[in-house]
């Protein structure tokens, strides 16, 4: 294993606890419970990028195995989904940079992907780097984004695929907007693409795979000193 692989297993297990507890309140739909260990983690200046990624996701993917297990319903994983958005919502106004950089990107989901937890989170580490982030959420008309970039002229756009089948509707979305908008850089990135289908991306000119949120940052940082 190589050195980068441990200090993740040693990072996830020091979040450990502090994600089981999160996940059992999910479970319990004990709100309060989540948004107090939330802004805890706040408090304790732990880095947004680890709360979100190491605590709140690893806690939708755990919900995830427990749902796909039949050991919680249907109706537990619309709330612990309903809560993580809320909590995500209650920690917008403390992590945004009041400092703007006069950049916007426009931030959604695929046609026929209602996942929009990860595409927020990526939304949120714009707003965290002074961007404006226009957060469109799940299930955007192909049509409804063209339109969208035509009024809000952005920088960037952040398209978000969770379920693999959805795959030929992000082909079109991009077709369709690169034909409108040949210049405008595209990022992509969601669960889709976590056993491969990235290189179905590479045909396209301006589009890049980016896989968390620390290569998002990065790839903010590079930007902006170009652009
Ligand atoms: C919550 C959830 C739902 C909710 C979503 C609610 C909501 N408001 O978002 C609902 C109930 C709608 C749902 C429905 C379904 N779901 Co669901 N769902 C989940 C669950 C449990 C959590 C998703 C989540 O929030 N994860 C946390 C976020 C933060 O993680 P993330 O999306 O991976 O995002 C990170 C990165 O991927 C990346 N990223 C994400 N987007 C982007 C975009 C860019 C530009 C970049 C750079 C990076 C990036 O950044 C984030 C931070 O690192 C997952 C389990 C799992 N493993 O995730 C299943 C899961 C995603 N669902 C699954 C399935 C099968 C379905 C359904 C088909 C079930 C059904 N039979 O109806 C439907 C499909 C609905 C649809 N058309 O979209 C499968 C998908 C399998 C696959 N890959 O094809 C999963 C993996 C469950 C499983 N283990 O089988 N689901």
């Amino acid at each position: 294993m190589n050195n980068q692989k441990i200090s993740e297993q040693q990072n996830l297990r020091e979040f450990k606890p502090t994600r089981t507890e999160f996940l059992n309140a999910l479970i319990s739909g004990n709100h309060i419970l989540c948004s107090e260990l939330a802004h805890t983690c706040m408090t304790d200046h732990i880095p947004i990028k680890e709360l979100y990624e190491k605590i709140i996701m690893m806690a939708m993917y755990d919900i995830g195995e427990l749902w796909e297990s039949n050991k919680i319903s249907v109706a537990t994983e619309h709330m612990a989904s309903a809560i993580v958005e809320s909590v995500l919502n209650q920690l917008y106004f403390e992590i945004i940079s009041k400092e703007k950089k006069n950049k916007t990107v426009v931030a959604s989901c695929v046609e026929n992907e209602f996942h929009q937890i990860g595409i927020k989170m990526i939304s949120d580490v714009f707003e965290m780097n002074g961007w404006n982030a226009l957060f469109l959420g799940s299930n955007t008309p192909t049509s409804e984004l063209i339109s969208f970039i035509k009024l809000k002229n952005p920088d960037l756009l952040a398209i978000s695929l969770s379920l693999y089948f959805n795959l030929p509707g992000l082909e079109k979305m991009i077709e369709k907007v690169q034909k409108e908008f040949p210049e405008l850089p595209v990022i992509v990135g969601g669960q889709a693409f976590r056993h491969g289908g990235q290189d179905v991306l590479s045909k396209y000119k301006n589009v890049l795979y980016l896989p968390d949120l620390d290569s998002v940052e990065l790839f903010i940082r590079n930007f902006q000193s170009c652009h």
